[in-house]
């Protein structure tokens, strides 16, 4: 029962502080939160965080997650409904285990609900599921998207039509294992291990228009720094690590994203939805919880955070969902936010 969660007027992280944002629910946990405004309405995909009784581990083997569930409100700060299963494992005909962070996109009367689940041979790849209702069910498509690998996919429309998605993540989420192009169990557990050379870089391919296939070939997304030089391996404060999400304002492309064991999610800045993307800042300091993952929408003319911490468990792998308000400068540089109040 929520009587032995931290949760209320009185929560404090573990060191003593208060929290920035209450979750936005109690009654499941709820990570990764994906977030979109379909109809007026917001609507978050996340992860649907379980205890499976697994230890913690550097591949992320405790988030055995096996379903799906949306949540819907129809303000911030508002009501929060928890809609039903949306899809579980048991129903993706090539899926094994690991449900991760999810997308969704919505295009000529269908929704789209974007998997990242590990195969039957226990490699990730990403699926789709579609649905005539936002909250789904969903129905799984009967293969993943051709020449999918990797994690965390992140569906961004341009204001063309042109849909991209971005995906991948290093350690758990296996990008390492594919930097010659076909999956090398043998690659390692974490990333290259060549700090002096560019860092892995997360994938985008444009979907094709029925949102179900890679119209392109996935290719690199480049994070520079400063003076244009790739971000190298060595980098942890800087380098991707997984959770992409991107989105535009004023004409400029904000590629966002986790710095995972640093536990930063960070941005960088292009001028196009290909990129590249030159590395700007943080948007958001380390939260409770080993992970960090995050997206962000403009509503009603505000633009909005969605991030999740583990508040209510203390555990890595049981994570609450959480929204806070986001400001721009108006040289187009993102505010940081602190997780907590003091
Ligand atoms: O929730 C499982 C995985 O952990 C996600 O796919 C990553 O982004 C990280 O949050």
């Amino acid at each position: 029962g929520t009587g032995t969660l931290n949760v209320g007027p009185n929560a404090r992280s573990p060191e003593g502080k208060r929290y920035l944002s209450a979750p936005l629910v109690t009654q499941i946990f709820a990570a990764d939160p994906s977030a979109h405004v379909f109809n007026g309405k917001i609507y978050v995909y996340p992860s649907h965080d379980v205890d499976a009784g697994i230890p913690d581990d550097d591949l992320g083997n405790q988030y055995a997650m096996h379903d799906y569930r949306v949540l819907s409100m129809d303000r911030i700060g508002g009501p929060v409904t928890i809609g039903p299963v949306a899809i579980d494992v048991k129903d993706i005909p090539w899926a094994s285990k690991q449900a991760w962070a999810p997308d969704a996109a919505y295009e000529n009367g269908t929704y789209f609900l974007f998997m990242p689940v590990r195969d039957k041979q226990g490699i990730f790849r990403i699926g789709v599921a579609t649905s005539k209702s936002p909250m789904g069910p969903f129905k799984s498509e009967a293969a993943p998207i051709r020449g999918s690998f990797s994690i965390d996919p992140a569906v961004f429309t341009d204001d063309d039509g042109k849909s991209y998605m971005y995906f991948g993540g290093i350690w758990g989420g296996q990008l390492q294992r594919w930097a010659k192009g076909k999956f090398d169990p043998n690659a390692g557990d974490t990333d290259l291990r060549q700090d002096d050379k560019p860092a892995l870089a997360p994938k985008m391919a444009p979907m094709t228009a029925d949102m179900k296939q890679f119209a392109a070939p996935p290719r690199d997304v480049v994070i520079t720094d400063e003076a244009g030089k790739p971000i190298l391996g060595g980098d942890h404060d800087r380098r991707f690590f997984e959770a992409s999400w991107v989105f535009k304002r004023q004409g400029k492309y904000y590629f966002t994203y986790s710095t995972g064991d640093t536990h930063f999610i960070a941005y960088a800045v292009g001028d196009k939805p290909t990129g590249p993307f030159r590395y700007t800042g943080r948007i958001l300091s380390p939260v409770q919880g080993w992970t960090t993952h995050h997206s962000i929408i403009q509503f009603q003319n505000r633009w909005y955070l969605f991030y999740a911490d583990t508040q209510l468990s203390n555990k890595n792998h049981l994570r609450s969902a959480k929204v806070t308000e986001m400001f721009f400068n108006a040289d187009g540089t993102i505010r940081p936010i602190s997780p907590f109040q003091d």
